[in-house]
């Protein structure tokens, strides 16, 4: 287990529904521990096991959804 954090800004987000559809998106990713999608925010906050999955895959996951990323951090 390497735990690591990541946030991601995402534009584009206007309800529950959206917040749900990315988080959804990114809680399906093996190796994710922990989602957290705030609308007022404009990010998600993503705790996952580096042995297992990737900044790369979860960023990549979000751009599959509807709404764009617009930060990394
Ligand atoms: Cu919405």
């Amino acid at each position: 287990m390497n735990k690591q954090e990541l946030t991601i800004q995402i534009e584009g987000m206007s309800c529950g529904h959206c917040m749900n559809t990315v988080h959804q998106k990114i809680s399906s990713i093996e190796g994710v521990t922990h989602t957290d999608v705030s609308l007022s925010d404009k990010n998600a906050k993503v705790e996952y096991d580096a042995d297992t999955t990737s900044r790369e895959e979860i960023v990549e996951a979000v751009t599959e959804t509807p709404f764009q990323v617009v930060g990394i951090a």
